[in-house]
């Protein structure tokens, strides 16, 4: 396969003025007229007339009214076209019903939609398939369904016509087109200058009750761009359509959001709190596009994060304002380690704006999205938030209708702000998770802070240089006592001291306060000194990982040595978890261990190799020895967290379910599942039922809640996803591979389906030990299904194949298998390019 590079960016040779399309809906045989104004570029030289297309049937061309024969090939086709403006016309045949890729115009339980990211859309037509070719698009829609939907306004309908005017210009891959038997959720929003915007959820008959808050998610976004951006929403409508087939998670098509209905469908009874909590995520993240991507997008697909990295900081922005922030940036940290951390640290480490690619879709990436963001977090902790705000307005200003890049992003921060950024860049080019290591020294009531900072170099980066690194730090004295409140230290260079003086008695350091920067910390406090942060550190993100630093060295400790539980972590955690001052969210984030995965990254890089058995067991003695410990207090907490009041989906409410949920587990470890047997049969709502059912199943007691809930929820697919995925999660390390083996023979183990597929592999590939056994089966059941997979959906196939990435950390029988299947899947017949480039990273 052919490697595109971003320094060989060049801009198309024509510019479009507008474009009609006409779509005559078929299963099979769907017909799409396009008519494209172009003109020569007047900043480009390029007059080579290429257009991409793919899979494309085409049935006639003409440029001006004049048939022409143009030259075809796989990717596109090319053609002679006059130096002047020109009308090229062109039609092709599709078939939707045929395209399980679910890229370009596919039928999804019998509802036409589309996925044009990033390079949909020359599955659909003929066209300059790239970010930077933007054009007003107007479309017709000819189809025997009640709803036929695009983007814009609609101008005409009649049965089976439609017509639809986009007047904002954009880029193809935000075009969409939906047609269905679909039902609206209609409300209408006021913008604060006084567009009455009318807005729909279009969903499938039977899951109208599933809408109400998805919608209230959207207005409170709408809402908040407004405050908080001052960002208005700029058509007369806004359209969401739920679709039950889709790789991702929803796409921001202008006008036309589509969502997997897994991230937008929620009633009580079906959705858990953490379901509710990231649909209102993505519901923002997707609107917050309409000006961070679609008003000003990407000037080619290595600029990436400029719209996602962005994108992702605004929608966690407004978690934390919606919910509790403390509680959402613990989460965003936990996810960026499981997710982000590995991939920086393995074969499939990449800049946060790479420079190059194979396949684009493999590079929708944690390192693209969730690191991109930090990076956004970061400048503006260094600039400050009124600065901030005023390099968005100058963004917003300067670049709106732009295809923009990197560093025109940066620039503007220069610009308005008047600092050099020329070091901050490196955050975009270099690849690898900084890490820096603390010394300190105390004499004479003066504390000096001594800071190192090294990136492992890495192929993606192979001689790194030192970074701007904003450290948030404290200095809690010893009472408990702040003595120092929280200041921004920047790091610049490879190593850097800082002195504080005048300090009566030696404090503890609280460095790298909220998590300011997406690094590794070595910072050796005593565990004591650990002890006293996490009883009295005032920032909530530093009096977590304390705890969490505690679990962690206490867990390799029994791994190496054998050792018992920490008792002063026990009693740590106990006092906090105690403390009825605290939200019961924050609670609950204290009781969680660090994954297994986790652990695995920290033996491996003390120099130890993982044994993923090993570190099961011990992960098992922690909650055993957490169970014991809180036995006495366990079930009074329980009883407090109950709620009397009608479910509602809020922090509040969600924070005392997650608190008693975490007791329920300890509970059912010390006492047995009879708790979790009355609440199994009590819940009225999916998170207490869900959270009931994965505790019996645990304690090996949940063969007939099982059942109960399949012959309860087998007619509703997303609760049957988590049917699907918990007996993985929560089976025995021996068993998950069989388990997920025998769920695949189950007659609802409908594989085509994204989520169904995911709900089964995602979980064995995130149950460390099962999925690492020691026989190999867990590699050899997944392996076998991605060969499956991959010809009918590449992108959900390298997706998936990211459950490999941390192969060469475990022991050399591990690696063998893993690399015999990494070749066997490699070895297959007309393997997709996807996959072909996620494993070749892969094994290096
Ligand atoms: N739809 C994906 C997202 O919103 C890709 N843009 O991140
Ligand atoms: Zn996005």
């Amino acid at each position: 396969p052919q490697t595109i590079y971003l320094a060989d960016y060049t801009p198309f040779g024509y510019v479009i003025d507008d474009v009609a399309l006409t779509f005559t809906l078929d299963p099979h045989h769907t017909r799409v007229k396009s008519r494209i104004a172009f003109r020569p570029n007047p900043e480009s030289t390029e007059r080579r007339f290429f257009l991409h297309g793919e899979g494309l049937k085409l049935i006639g061309a003409s440029i001006d009214g004049a048939p022409v024969t143009p030259e075809l090939s796989d990717e596109g086709l090319t053609c002679e076209v006059p130096d002047a403006p020109f009308i090229w016309e062109a039609e092709v045949e599709i078939d939707p019903a045929g395209n399980t890729a679910l890229e370009g115009l596919y039928m999804s339980n019998g509802m036409y939609c589309t996925q044009c990211e990033a390079e949909g859309f020359r599955k659909i037509t003929y066209y300059p398939d790239r970010p930077d070719v933007m054009a007003v698009f107007s479309v017709t829609i000819n189809g025997p369904h009640p709803v036929l939907l695009s983007n814009g306004n609609p101008v005409a309908t009649q049965e089976h016509h439609a017509e639809w005017h986009d007047p904002w210009p954009k880029p193809s891959y935000l075009f969409a087109l939906v047609a269905g038997d679909l039902i609206a959720h209609a409300d209408s929003f006021t913008t604060r200058s006084g567009r009455d915007v009318a807005l729909n959820l279009y969903v499938r008959p039977g899951d109208e009750h599933k809408c109400a808050f998805g919608m209230q998610a959207l207005k409170a976004s709408m809402r908040w761009d407004e405050h908080v951006y001052g960002r208005e929403y700029d058509l007369d409508l806004f359209n969401i359509v739920a679709v039950d087939d889709f790789n991702m998670g929803a796409m921001e098509n202008k006008g036309l959001n589509i969502f997997n209905s897994s991230a937008v469908l929620a009633s009580p009874e079906t959705a858990t709190d953490a379901n509710f909590e990231r649909i209102e995520a993505i519901i923002a993240h997707e609107y917050f596009h309409n000006w961070t991507g679609n008003r000003i997008t990407c000037r080619d697909w290595f600029q990436l994060c400029l719209k996602e990295g962005l994108t992702v900081y605004r929608d966690s922005q407004f978690t934390a304002d919606m919910r509790s922030a403390p509680v959402k940036r613990i989460s965003d940290v936990i996810d960026l380690r499981a997710r982000q951390f590995a991939e920086d640290q393995g074969p499939l480490a990449h800049p946060v704006r790479p420079e190059s690619f194979q396949e684009i879709n493999n590079f929708y990436t944690a390192t693209v999205y969730e690191k991109g963001a930090e990076v956004i977090g970061m400048l503006k902790r260094l600039v400050g938030d009124a600065a901030y705000y005023q390099a968005l307005d100058l963004y917003f200003d300067r670049h709106d209708g732009d295809a923009a890049t990197i560093e025109d992003w940066l620039k503007v921060f220069e610009d308005s702000t008047g600092r050099d950024l020329t070091q901050f860049k490196r955050w975009y080019s270099q690849a690898g998770t900084p890490r820096v290591k603390v010394t300190e020294t105390w004499q004479d009531g003066s504390l000096t802070l001594h800071f190192a900072q090294h990136i492992p170099p890495s192929s993606a980066t192979p001689d790194p240089q030192p970074q701007v690194i904003p450290v948030a730090l404290g200095l809690v004295g010893p009472n408990g006592d702040e003595v120092l409140e929280t200041r921004m230290l920047e790091l610049t260079e490879a190593e850097q001291s800082f002195r504080f003086d005048d300090l009566g008695a030696r404090p503890v350091a609280s460095i790298l306060r909220d998590f300011s920067a997406p690094v590794v910390l070595e910072h050796d406090l005593s565990d004591d000194e650990r002890a006293h942060l996490l009883a009295h550190d005032s920032d909530p993100f530093n009096r977590w990982e304390q705890g969490r630093i505690l679990a962690r060295q206490s867990l390799l400790a029994m791994i190496r040595e054998n050792a018992d539980p920490d008792r002063a972590y026990l009693d740590g955690i106990h006092a906090v978890v105690s403390d009825e001052s605290l939200d019961p969210a924050y609670r609950a984030l204290m009781l969680g261990l660090p994954s297994q995965s986790d652990l695995a990254t920290a033996l491996h890089d003390a120099g130890d190799v993982p044994d993923p058995a090993a570190i099961h067991k011990v992960s098992e003695a922690m909650r055993d020895a957490l169970a014991a410990r809180f036995a006495e207090i366990a079930p009074r907490i329980y009883q407090a967290c109950q709620i009397d009041a009608p479910y509602r989906p809020d922090a509040d409410q969600a924070g005392r379910r997650s608190l008693g949920n975490a007791m329920l587990s300890l509970i059912t470890r010390h006492h047995g599942p009879a708790k979790a047997q009355a609440q199994f049969d009590a819940a009225d709502n999916m998170t207490q039922q869900l959270a009931a059912l994965a505790n019996l199943i645990r304690a090996e007691a949940g063969d007939a809640a099982l059942a109960a809930f399949e012959s309860q929820w087998q007619h509703d697919r997303l609760v049957m996803d988590k049917w699907f995925g918990l007996q993985v999660l929560e089976a025995k390390p021996d068993d998950a591979a069989d388990v997920a083996e025998q769920l695949t023979r189950h007659a609802d183990f409908n594989w085509k389906n994204p989520n169904r597929f995911r709900a089964v592999f995602g979980s064995l590939a995130a149950h460390h030990a099962g999925f690492h056994h020691v026989s190999g089966k867990g590699y050899r059941l997944l392996a076998d299904w991605l060969i499956r997979l991959d010809p009918v959906n590449p992108q959900t196939t390298a997706r998936m194949c990211a459950a490999f990435q941390t192969w060469a950390r475990y022991d050399a029988a591990r690696r063998n298998m893993i690399r015999a299947e990494l070749d066997r899947i490699l070895a297959t017949p007309k393997l997709s390019r996807d996959t072909t480039e996620m494993l070749t990273r892969i094994r290096g």
